[in-house]
């Protein structure tokens, strides 16, 4: 008896826990975004992108539109907390590399864009493909 009372204080304590951190995290993502579209085909990456700032609340969706598998991975996410979203999935982390795609298969990657400059990302499985995102230091208005 004693330990069904406890088990059920675990899930009431990890219920606020989780209410908590969905209001706390609600204003980041609900912001203005932007958005990056990085589309994988024919072994090469094709990027559709506006403008980047800084300190703005930044979305990749990367698709893999050939029959291999790729990988998306990026030193960009280095030390940022980084919110992945795969095949229904959400997964939060700190130094994400990066995401496997199998084919035709997308993912989304949500974080804060704070370093400015070039950023690389490639593929792991296949060295030669590479492409790169440019970062601004426009301060976010
Ligand atoms: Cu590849």
């Amino acid at each position: 008896m004693k330990q069904g009372r406890r088990s059920l204080g675990w899930v009431i304590v990890l219920g606020v826990t989780w209410a908590i951190w969905g209001v706390s995290a609600l204003p980041l993502w609900s912001q203005s975004e932007q958005v990056i579209e990085v589309t994988i085909k024919d072994f090469k990456f094709v990027t559709k992108q506006g403008p980047l700032r800084l300190g703005v609340p930044t979305v990749i969706k990367v698709k893999n539109d050939d029959a291999e598998r790729h990988d998306f991975g990026s030193t960009m996410f280095e030390g940022i907390p980084t919110q992945v979203e795969r095949d229904g999935v959400v997964v939060y982390g700190r130094g994400v590399g990066g995401v496997f795609l199998d084919s035709k298969r997308d993912a989304v990657l949500r974080f804060n864009m704070s370093r400015p400059g070039r950023h690389e990302f490639r593929c792991s499985i296949h060295p030669n493909m590479k492409g790169e995102l440019l970062l601004l230091s426009v301060e976010a208005v």
